[in-house]
């Protein structure tokens, strides 16, 4: 449930109406923070993937990889500040380590498809917890996360397709390396 934050005695009443916050409830707090841990890891996994992709000379989906790893950042760095400006603490986690090697490009592109399923899930779960704290703000703010999650999820299974039509061939490889080059520089919200 919401706490409003003012000092009556001090602040005219006109003031204090424009100047009341609503605080998060600690169970909504706990689970942005949540949240935040696993957009900092989604960051990483994919920092990882762009890493690897990059020793291995594919460097169109590593330039994917490293511009998805910076939006994850940026959708943690948004929760953060949404929590901070809530009379929260965005709190910065121990993060585990993601992995080194993803065997193949069909098996990491189903890792990234994996996880942003699980993501999604993570968001839905969010939203559930606002709608029983009758926390309508965090609601509403929330709604821009379940919109990304369609289209990351829709673009994951469209380049996991691909993939899956390309198997081991080295010439299709090389193509879908070049296609997904392309993805990056057009697609921004990536
Ligand atoms: Fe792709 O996970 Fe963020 O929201």
């Amino acid at each position: 449930m919401y706490h409003m934050i003012y000092n009556k005695k001090s602040i005219p009443l006109q003031t204090r109406i424009k100047k009341i916050k609503f605080m998060l409830s600690k169970i909504i707090e706990n689970a942005l923070n949540e949240q935040i841990k696993i957009e900092a890891e989604s960051s990483q996994v994919y920092l990882a993937m762009a890493s690897w992709a990059e020793t291995q000379g594919f460097e169109g989906v590593a330039s994917f990889m490293y511009a998805h790893s910076d939006e994850e950042r940026m959708h943690m760095l948004k929760l953060l500040k949404f929590v901070n400006e809530r009379g929260g603490h965005g709190k910065i986690s121990t993060l585990s380590a993601p992995p080194e090697t993803f065997g193949s490009f069909k098996e990491m592109f189903q890792t990234l498809f994996d996880h942003e399923v699980m993501v999604s899930q993570k968001i839905n779960d969010l939203v559930d917890a606002t709608l029983k704290e009758k926390d309508y703000a965090t609601h509403n703010f929330l709604q821009w996360y379940v919109s990304e999650q369609i289209e990351e999820e829709g673009l994951a299974r469209n380049i996991l397709d691909k993939i899956n039509l390309i198997g081991d061939d080295k010439g299709g490889l090389y193509l879908f390396d070049n296609d997904v080059k392309l993805l990056t520089s057009t697609n921004t919200e990536i």
